[in-house]
């Protein structure tokens, strides 16, 4: 992910600072010893800036974790930094909790830090060429009392980048105002995410409402096949980057004319 207003080189970005394209699975072709190289002084990189990651958190040194968590973004494309970044630092988080070395205080620091980077990429507006009138928009939010919102966000700037209009409403929203919001934005897909089932079946008559308006697809831990089943919804990968891809490939079929 490359930091925003910037291009994959660290110059300013052209335009409105548009992100470089996802290169998520490469070209196929066989990588050349350079490459191979540069991928493993790219690990090595990660390797400490992850571990200064966690040393600054540590003793909340907001300075230095800014610092750390900048070159762990810095120059990656986006589907990229999401797979060997963003999930592998969020299951850390977890683990750490977990194994009681990471308090509560230092959890709201640092899931509070990543969402500011993340929201960050949002800010940057979108290239001339992205959002054409003709590209489908997407809704996505959590269903009330979720707040696990993290990868949907990272979702949501995925298909940005691939030139969805997206609309991004959040943690904890009523589905009354999902489905208002549906209606205005005219939007040709829903995309919900939870960590709980009962999440999504606490609102199932509203969800099937919903589903009946436009296409609902459920996400996360929560959206088991049997829930999906219930609410009326369609399912997606759980790997993000693939859910990205999947959600393109079926918005150019449901909006026809993308
Ligand atoms: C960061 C975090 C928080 C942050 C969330 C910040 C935010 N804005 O997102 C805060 C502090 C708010 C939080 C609060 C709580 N949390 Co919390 N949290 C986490 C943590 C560490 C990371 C969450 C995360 O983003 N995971 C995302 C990825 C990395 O993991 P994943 O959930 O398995 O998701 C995978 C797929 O499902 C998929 N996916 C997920 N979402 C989406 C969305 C789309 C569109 C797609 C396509 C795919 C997809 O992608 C992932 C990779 O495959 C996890 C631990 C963990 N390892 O996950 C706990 C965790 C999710 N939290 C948990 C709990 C219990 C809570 C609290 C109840 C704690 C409390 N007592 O207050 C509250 C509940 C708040 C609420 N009402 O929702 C539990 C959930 C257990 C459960 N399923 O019931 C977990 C698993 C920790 C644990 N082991 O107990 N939490």
């Amino acid at each position: 992910m490359a930091h925003p207003g910037r291009g994959r080189d660290g110059r300013a970005a052209d335009g409105g600072g548009r992100l470089s394209p996802t290169r998520a699975g490469g070209s196929g072709a066989e990588p050349s010893r350079a490459g191979v190289r540069g991928a493993s002084v790219r690990s090595v990189t990660i390797a400490t800036a992850s571990d200064e990651l966690w040393a600054a958190v540590k003793t909340f040194d907001a300075e230095a974790a800014e610092i750390a968590i900048a070159r762990l973004l810095w120059d990656v494309p986006l589907s990229g930094a999401v797979t060997s970044v963003v999930l592998p630092f969020l299951h850390e988080v977890g683990d750490r909790w977990a194994a009681g070395t990471l308090s509560v205080a230092h959890e709201h620091f640092v899931s509070d830090m990543l969402r500011r980077k993340l929201s960050a990429f949002a800010s940057v507006p979108p290239h001339h060429e992205d959002g054409a009138p003709t590209a489908p928009v997407v809704l996505l939010a959590c269903p009330p009392g979720e707040r696990h919102d993290m990868v949907l966000l990272c979702v949501a700037l995925m298909l940005r980048e691939r030139g969805v209009r997206v609309r991004f409403l959040g943690a904890d929203t009523p589905v009354q105002a999902v489905l208002a919001a549906t209606r205005a934005a005219g939007a040709d897909a829903v995309v919900l995410a939870a960590t709980r089932q009962a999440m999504f079946t606490a609102q199932a008559s509203a969800l099937r409402e919903l589903a009946a308006e436009t296409v609902l697809y459920a996400a996360g831990r929560g959206a088991d096949e049997q829930t999906i089943a219930e609410i009326g919804a369609r399912g997606l990968p759980a790997d993000p980057v693939r859910a990205v891809v999947v959600l393109v490939g079926e918005l150019a079929e449901i909006s026809g004319s993308w």
